[in-house]
């Protein structure tokens, strides 16, 4: 014990640490053998670190070049051996690891002390290491963000910049790195704006708002973006540019931009020429609505990788010259046509609401399948009736039901009046009118007493035990529909077999739906989802079925007088239509719709070839679909609240359904004992729909659909802001 006090005054080692964090190995340079050098080799054993010895400086070089040692002990006690300082300079200059450290160690050749001291340099140095790597991927993860980043010092001095930054801005960083370089700033701001901000940061708060920032070119830019103070790190400030809101202003994902895309236009205008683009504002009013709705479609919130590379190549095409820019429509072509489309999920925020909804609607349930789940359910399908009842023709539709279609071409159409007055057959009424409406029966030469037949069978098939999935849901279909074919740019682009076939699917699209989603089909292994493979169970299912009835019947065969071929078309064009309501698809089809007509449309002046090319038409009629199908939302207040009820009473008898049964539980917020309705339509809104509405309306204009949207929405976020569960607010 003694002993080492008394040494420690005169003696010391010199220790050199360069940092690698898998096996560590030690280098001992130690002349001769002694009790020190001996403690370290037991110490390196004992912590499992590989140890060589070298005598000589020349030995010890030539070791450390060959194996990069990550700790070299050196005898520092004796300098007529060798010069360990020269040996420690000579380390510095080739180690190539992150960071060296040279320290001295008191001689000590006590074991237990030496490993002590090993361990301890290990594990200081690991934490050292760990947190450089930490740093490290931090700026990696800035590096690689497409939203903009900007840090700056407290007087405003740029301290980094992201590469999006540079794209989006259109600096190059090293011009912004340069000594003192300010953060270049636009003269739109108010005055007041840019002191209450640094006020905020000040007061070591975040501020988030909508600013203008300046551009390399001077243009200033509306940005929605995030400052947050580093507090404790000398007033320092990240800028980001956030992505989110309506306020999107394409400060985000690089250019896709209107302007950019538009060969005829200035760049340099402001966004708001998105007006003049689309060519069509027939109102102030409502030009300026379109606008809000075209430059959200251009950012759409929910991007696919595809839409973002289309997005770059429309840009790089700009300032290409003809032949690039040739080749590269034809390298736009062909990632147009291929299936390329699938969102990337949890970009928006993570709500429970959304994943359920995308875990219920979007996915086969496989993956939420484990071992012994897998239940076997036996199934019944409902069988068709034998008998129908008595036949009506259009000419004798009892007064107070004709009196309720009235109005059937207008949106606002009650369909629940029809549902009762009908005695809950809407789809066989509304279904004649529509169809002699749209002249089917002469389309197909198929006598009115077929199709009244085929209206009726049709819906004795769906199942009027579920709450959303009956027939008043495919006369609620099948009347969205007819009023979106009836709109100028949809007639300009189909034709009439496009109009008949999409009349036929929405009537059929949901046919013998059993009330429960695929998920759930697949996790209880219903005979559907085997006879389907787990694939679009019950879109493959309703179009298969659709046809087996019409056509084992010649009483209701409304296609027995059709020529083959054109059988055969439209046969193609319902089958398409029906598929495409499948909600895994839902981001692909609302992609291609806008990369192949909205993004051409608003680009270009004249519109004949892009309306009526046989591959855009059916992206038309499958965006139409998808539309009528999920248009809830869009609906009347009062009607789009009794079908949020409707669907969410479906929803919840499968939770009860897949608790007792022992089942996945698909889609947990919907358990009728804790679910937000309105939180729940909120969610569908932001994610299925907005989108989707918005390049439908630039498509079809339709004013009173987006003003309905924004009516619901803004109810069910009062109700969600009070923090009520139901439908409705409590009665005063
Ligand atoms: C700045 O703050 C003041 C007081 O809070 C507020 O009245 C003013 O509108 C703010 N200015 C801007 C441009 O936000
Ligand atoms: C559809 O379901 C609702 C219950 O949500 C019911 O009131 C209505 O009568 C049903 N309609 C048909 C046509 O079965
Ligand atoms: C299901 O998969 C099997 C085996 O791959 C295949 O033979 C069959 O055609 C598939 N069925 C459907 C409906 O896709
Ligand atoms: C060829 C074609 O269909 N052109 C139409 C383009 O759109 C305008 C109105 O938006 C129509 O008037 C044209 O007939």
């Amino acid at each position: 014990m003694t002993l080492s006090l008394s040494l420690s005054l005169s003696l010391s080692l010199c220790v050199c640490v360069c940092v690698c964090v898998c096996v560590w190995q030690v280098l001992l340079v130690f002349a001769k053998d002694d009790a020190q050098s001996n403690s370290f080799c037991w110490a390196c054993e004992r912590a499992g670190f590989r140890c060589n010895v070298a005598r000589t400086p020349e030995a010890a070089l030539e070791s450390f070049q060959e194996k990069n040692h990550d700790l070299i002990i050196m005898d520092h006690r004796h300098s007529r051996y060798f010069d360990a300082e020269a040996l420690c300079r000579y380390v510095y200059s080739t180690c190539v690891c992150v960071s060296v450290v040279t320290q001295r160690y008191v001689e000590n050749s006590n074991m237990m002390s030496c490993y002590n001291e090993l361990i301890q340099l290990h594990h200081g140095e690991i934490r050292a290491q760990i947190k450089l790597r930490a740093c490290n991927a931090v700026f990696t993860a800035l590096e690689q963000s497409q939203e903009a980043i900007e840090i700056s010092s407290e007087d405003q001095i740029i301290q980094y910049v992201n590469p999006a930054y540079e794209c989006i801005m259109g600096y190059q960083r090293g011009e912004l790195l340069k000594e003192n370089t300010e953060v270049p700033k636009s003269e739109q701001n108010k005055p007041d704006l840019l002191d209450n901000i640094s006020s905020c940061l000040r007061r070591g708060k975040e501020w988030q708002g909508v600013y203008y920032a300046k551009k390399k070119n001077g243009d200033s830019v509306q940005q929605n973006v995030k400052m947050t103070p580093v507090v404790g790190q000398g007033g320092w400030c990240v800028r980001e540019c956030v992505c989110s809101g309506v306020l999107m202003c394409r400060c985000c994902g690089c250019v896709s931009d209107i302007q950019q895309s538009s060969k005829h236009k200035d760049r340099r205008k402001g966004s708001l020429d998105v007006r003049s683009t689309t060519s069509r504002g027939s109102d102030a009013g409502s030009s300026q609505r379109r606008h809000s709705s075209m430059a959200r479609i251009h950012s759409m919130t929910i991007e696919a990788p595809i839409t973002k590379v289309i997005n770059i190549i429309n840009a790089a095409q700009e300032s290409s010259p003809m032949p690039v820019a040739e080749a590269l429509d034809r390298v736009l072509e062909i990632l147009r046509t291929t299936e390329l489309y699938s969102p990337q999920l949890g970009t928006k925020e993570e709500d429970p609401h959304t994943n359920d909804l995308v875990g219920g609607l979007m996915t086969d349930g496989l993956r939420r399948l484990s071992g012994n789940e897998y239940i076997l359910a036996t199934k019944q399908l409902h069988h068709i009736p034998g008998h129908l009842t008595t036949p009506l023709s259009l000419n004798d539709i009892p007064p107070c039901i004709a009196q309720t279609m009235e109005n059937e071409d207008s949106w606002d159409f009650d369909i629940f009046n029809l549902e009762s007055a009908t005695m809950k057959r809407p789809l066989t009424y509304l279904g004649l009118k529509i169809f002699s409406r749209f002249g089917v029966c002469e389309f197909l030469s198929c006598p009115e007493a077929t199709l009244r037949s085929w209206l009726q069978i049709i819906e004795a098939n769906y199942h009027s035990s579920n709450s959303y999935h009956n027939s008043t849901h495919a006369a609620d279909v099948l009347h969205a529909t007819a009023y979106f074919l009836c709109k100028e740019r949809v007639k300009q682009s189909l034709d009439p077999i496009d109009e008949v076939a999409a009349l036929i699917a929405a009537t059929v699209h949901d046919v013998d739906h059993p009330g429960r989603t695929n998920s759930f089909l697949c996790n209880a292994g219903s005979e559907l989802a085997i006879l389907y493979n787990d694939t679009a169970v019950l879109e493959s299912h309703h179009a298969a079925l659709a046809f087996q009835i019409t056509t084992r019947d010649d009483k209701c065969n409304i296609f027995k007088n059709m020529e083959r071929n054109e059988y055969r078309t439209l046969r193609q064009a319902v089958i398409d239509m029906v598929l495409a309501t499948e909600m895994t698809k839902h981001f692909e089809h609302v992609n291609k719709f806008v990369n192949s007509i909205n993004k051409p449309l608003a680009a270009l002046e004249e519109n004949g070839s892009i309306l009526t090319a046989p591959e855009n038409r059916i992206l038309v009629k499958r965006m139409l679909i998808k539309c009528a199908d999920i248009s809830n939302p869009c609906r009347p207040l009062e009607l789009c609240i009794e079908w949020a009820g409707r669907i969410s009473e479906e929803y919840f008898a499968q939770t009860d359904e897949e608790k007792q049964q022992g089942l996945p539980v698909v889609m947990p917020v919907f358990d009728r004992n804790t679910c937000s309705i309105p939180k729940s339509q909120i969610s569908f809104i932001d994610y299925f729909i907005t989108d989707m509405f918005d390049a439908w309306d630039a498509f079809a204009d339709l004013p009173n659909l987006m003003q309905h949207l924004d009516n619901n929405f803004k109810y069910w976020k009062s109700l969600d802001e009070k923090k009520l569960h139901s439908l409705r607010p409590p009665p005063e």
